[in-house]
């Protein structure tokens, strides 16, 4: 068994382009054209596929490096026979072997330049057709069709990916250009296709390049449909329609609008995981391997274990509601179907216990109040809210236990030395909680402007996945609109979250009589298997003694 170089193809870009992703792991075995990097060039991502079967001996690079064709990935034991589960982990001696032929390269391209091409000109209202092409494909010709992702008919975000191809040294994902509804799909499985060739026809919204609302459409888009050519082999097993007019495959088309290169799919498809439920990390929210891995890996653990998991607990059908009235049904977006799903896996598997108490802020918002000029002057808005993050990293330092998470795979507790603190933000398109960084080292002053920046990017849904990650705790405030208490739920992995209701004055009594004080809510949610809870009252309790007292943050 000798070692072989396995080193960047012609990926058809001069200089340099950047791994976005490492697909395989040291002493992992491979077939020959197992997927194992991807590279983003400025038009496409490119997954590059292991020139020959082997075990991988090392990996010479690691994400976020820049390399260009020629340079080395990994080092590859070769083996004479495809598969994993060969055992032959005899070691022999090393030769190293020429440079691979640089053949093989998957890419899936997302044509920027493309997407941003110009609608056809019509009024306002106007809706426009446009034709659909394959994008310029690195030299390749009569490239194979292998997979249809869509069905005409279907509602198409901008860059969703609509078709895979495949050469003899790429598998490339061909997005749309644009939003709209795919008029006419003229592809399927096995054609063969070219730079130039018509894809389909998007019926797009003129102006914008939005998709046009599936309620407006969908009746046009079900009879479009059905007078359409025979659908791809993937698409005909398409569900009757739903009650109120939207189709079932309107509804399951959320599913394939999600970023992902064409090896995740593939095995996404082979482990019958639904991507559209898994939440990306990569750039774009691209979902990664090791996010599909590690969804995976929830789920069985899910259903393995006994210990507060979903396993077991029942389903539900629903009734046809368009039975008792009128109704509308329309497709969960993106953040409904993550927030769904990360409420329903917390609460399943976290013991949520709540502890309720009261902070008297009256000299806090005298304070804030007085500040108030000054805060303008600066160009920012002073709330409560830099006061709590504040008060709850003071709380986090004081009461590490807080500032961990479990890991019940291992059985271990992961404490972190940090403090990034996740602020639930309302916005129309729904919950989401961006994580503002080193709370503990910020004043007042850069934490508002934080809250600003963050609370506005999540309403305008600039927020990308990295603003969205690291968080040790979470702040809920629902001061703003009202309330006495609520529960909120724990954002896992962490282990608390604490939820802010409305301040109100109430009388208190001091000192032999009732004076008028005052008081903010405090609802703290907390898992029972990593706090217990006297701390969770000692949590409540300081925090309510720093913001009566706020000069103790000096401390
Ligand atoms: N009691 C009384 N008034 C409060 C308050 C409280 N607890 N919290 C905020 N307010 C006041 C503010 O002081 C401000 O009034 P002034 O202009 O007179 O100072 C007003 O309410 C509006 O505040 P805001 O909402 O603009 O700012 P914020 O910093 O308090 O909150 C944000 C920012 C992003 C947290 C908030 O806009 C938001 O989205 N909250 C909803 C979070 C949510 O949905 N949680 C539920 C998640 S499910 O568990």
């Amino acid at each position: 068994m000798s070692t072989i170089d396995v080193k960047v193809p012609d990926v058809g870009v001069d200089g340099e382009v950047e791994i976005i992703e490492i697909l395989v792991e040291k002493g992992e075995r491979l077939d020959a054209e197992a997927p194992i990097v991807v590279l983003e060039t400025d038009k496409a991502t490119v997954e590059v596929p292991c020139p020959q079967a082997g075990k991988v001996a090392g990996i010479e690079v690691k994400v976020g490096d820049k390399v260009k064709e020629g340079d080395l990935l990994l080092r590859l034991k070769e083996s004479g026979h495809s598969g994993s589960t060969e055992n032959d982990d005899t070691e022999e001696a090393e030769e190293t072997a020429d440079s691979t032929t640089d053949t093989d390269a998957e890419e899936d391209v997302e044509n920027e330049s493309d997407a941003k091409q110009q609608d056809t000109e019509d009024g306002d209202a106007e809706q426009s057709l446009r034709s659909i092409e394959v994008p310029d494909l690195g030299g390749s010709e009569a490239v194979e069709v292998i997979e249809v992702l869509v069905a005409e008919g279907d509602e198409i975000e901008e860059e969703q990916a609509l078709i895979v191809l495949e050469s003899d040294k790429a598998t490339m994902e061909i997005p749309s250009p644009a939003a709209g509804i795919l008029q006419s799909l003229s592809v399927k499985m096995g054609d063969k296709l070219s730079e130039g060739d018509t894809i389909g026809e998007l019926l797009t919204s003129s102006g914008q390049g939005q998709a046009p609302n599936p309620e407006k459409t969908s009746t046009k888009t079900e009879s479009q449909s059905s007078k359409s050519t025979e659908p791809p082999a993937d698409n005909k097993k398409q569900p009757a329609k739903a009650a109120g007019g939207l189709s079932e495959k309107q509804v399951n088309a959320a599913a394939s609008k999600v970023h992902a290169g064409p090896a995740v799919r593939k095995l996404a498809r082979e482990l019958g995981a639904d991507l559209a439920q898994i939440e990306g990390s990569g750039p774009k929210g691209r979902v990664l391997k090791d996010d599909l891995k590690a969804y995976v890996k929830t789920q069985v653990t899910r259903a393995q274990d006994g210990g507060g998991s979903a396993a077991g607990v029942p389903g539900y059908k629903l009734p046809d509601f368009s039975s008792f009235g009128e109704i509308e049904v329309e497709a969960m977006d993106k953040i409904q179907r993550i927030t769904a799903v990360n409420m329903a896996t917390s609460w399943l598997n976290v013991p949520h216990v709540t502890q309720f108490d009261e902070a008297d802020i009256t000299e806090l918002e005298a304070f804030r109040k007085a500040q108030k000029p000054v805060a303008e002057q600066r160009g920012l808005k002073l709330t409560p809210m830099p006061f709590l993050l504040k008060a709850c990293a003071y709380a986090l330092r004081e009461l590490p236990q807080f500032n961990v998470s479990l890991d019940m795979e291992q059985q271990r507790v992961i404490r972190k030395k940090y403090i990034h603190i996740g602020m639930a933000v309302d916005t129309p398109g729904g919950l989401v909680v961006p994580v503002i960084r080193d709370v503990d080292k910020k004043s007042i002053w850069d934490l508002a402007r934080d809250c600003i920046d963050m609370a506005a990017r999540a309403k305008e849904r600039k927020l990308s996945p990295a603003d969205m990650q690291g968080g040790c705790f979470t702040i809920s405030s629902l001061g703003s609109i009202g309330g006495t208490a609520f529960t909120p739920i724990v954002n896992l992995p962490e282990v608390a979250i604490l939820g802010v209701s409305k301040a109100d004055t109430k009388p208190r009594f001091e000192e032999g009589g009732f004076v008028p004080r005052l008081m903010l809510p405090l609802s703290l949610s907390y898992d029972h298997r990593a706090i217990n809870g006297a701390d969770a009252a000692r949590f409540t309790s300081l925090l309510a003694r720093v913001l009566g007292d706020i000069r103790q943050l000096l401390l």
